[in-house]
């Protein structure tokens, strides 16, 4: 788990504070410029708290393996498949939409194959058991953009097929994917739309920026549920959610820290299929957890870490 240690933060802010204001002082602000600077001290000093008392309910499904779950900015300088301003992009906003990656009709294609080879049945870590995912998940425009994020060694360890139904009341309430990760926080999620993913469907919301608030509390049945959530709901309410639609074929990728909702499918006859993909740098060293369910498998560079425990590409033609 992270450092708690508030009341130390506090002592720190308040002789920061009182460095600052005598320097106000003392390079001849007077009168309401003083209490100007004053005000937004007391407004930036107050916001680091909230935070803060924010950081102290973080929270993992793995609290006993200490993983560091605040966000590490991307530094790329000299990214391939984004621009800069996509990387600051990223970094501020905790993702990047809308990415090109199959036609329609490709996306169409894909859909119906999931259906043949089972479906749901077939949907946890797909990309380890059917070479058409594998084949997704190590694309020459996913990997592009990838090494732009996550550098040159990385690893696919998750992945899931995702088609929520037509009436679906299926949701997913705000959450962190970090948090069902046994890894430091730090890997991306893709997600492609196999079919057009519409408000009416239920797409996607994001909570843009929320991946700088670190690890959240998670909605752990053991915890206090009713804490959890209101501190979830606060966040969402704070920074406030957005919409995330997407055309069939085309793909998000966003931040395992950025808080997200999967609202139900309420349209009469749309499925919403969707293939996601977790990616990490294989420089990050899992645990061995027996709930987290990674089952990674190289996709370029090497296991630098030497600590995944790395499963062949799968060869089954389904
Ligand atoms: O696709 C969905 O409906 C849910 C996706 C999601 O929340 C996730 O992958 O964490």
């Amino acid at each position: 788990m992270l450092p708690v240690g508030g009341r130390r933060s506090t002592g720190l802010q308040a002789g920061v504070s009182f460095f600052a204001l005598s320097a106000f002082e003392y390079v001849g602000l007077k009168g309401s410029a003083v209490l100007a600077c004053k005000l937004a001290l007391v407004a930036t000093i107050r916001f680091g708290n909230m935070l803060h008392s924010f950081a102290t309910l973080m929270n993992t499904r793995y609290p006993e393996l200490g993983l560091d779950l605040s966000y590490h900015p991307v530094r790329c300088d000299s990214p391939n498949a984004f621009t800069l301003e996509q990387i600051a992009q990223f970094n501020a906003e905790g993702y990047l939409t809308n990415l090109d990656l199959f036609s329609e009709d490709e996306a169409a294609a894909l859909s119906r194959r999931f259906d043949q080879c089972g479906g749901e049945g077939a949907k946890l870590n797909p990309h380890t058991r059917i070479d058409w995912v594998w084949e997704i998940a190590e694309n020459e425009r996913v990997l592009a953009c990838l090494q732009d994020l996550l550098g040159e060694n990385i690893v696919c360890f998750i992945s899931q097929f995702i088609d929520k139904k037509p009436g679906s009341k299926t949701s997913v309430e705000g959450h962190q994917d970090s948090s069902y990760f046994a890894v430091d926080a730090g890997s991306v999620n893709l997600w492609i739309a196999l079919g057009e993913a519409d408000e009416e469907n239920g797409c996607l919301w994001f909570v843009p920026g929320s991946h700088l608030l670190g690890g959240l509390p998670v909605r752990n049945p053991a915890g206090d549920l009713n804490v959890v959530e209101s501190e979830l709901e606060a966040a969402v309410n704070r920074l406030g959610k957005i919409p995330i639609p997407l055309k069939a074929g085309r793909m998000v990728i966003f931040s395992d820290l950025l808080l997200h909702i999967s609202p139900p499918n309420k349209s009469a006859n749309r499925n919403r299929p969707a293939l996601t993909l977790t990616y990490a740098s294989a420089q990050k060293r899992p645990h061995d957890h027996p709930k987290a369910r990674h089952e990674p498998v190289l996709c370029c560079g090497g296991d630098v870490s030497g600590h995944w425990k790395l499963l062949p590409p799968p060869t089954a033609v389904l």
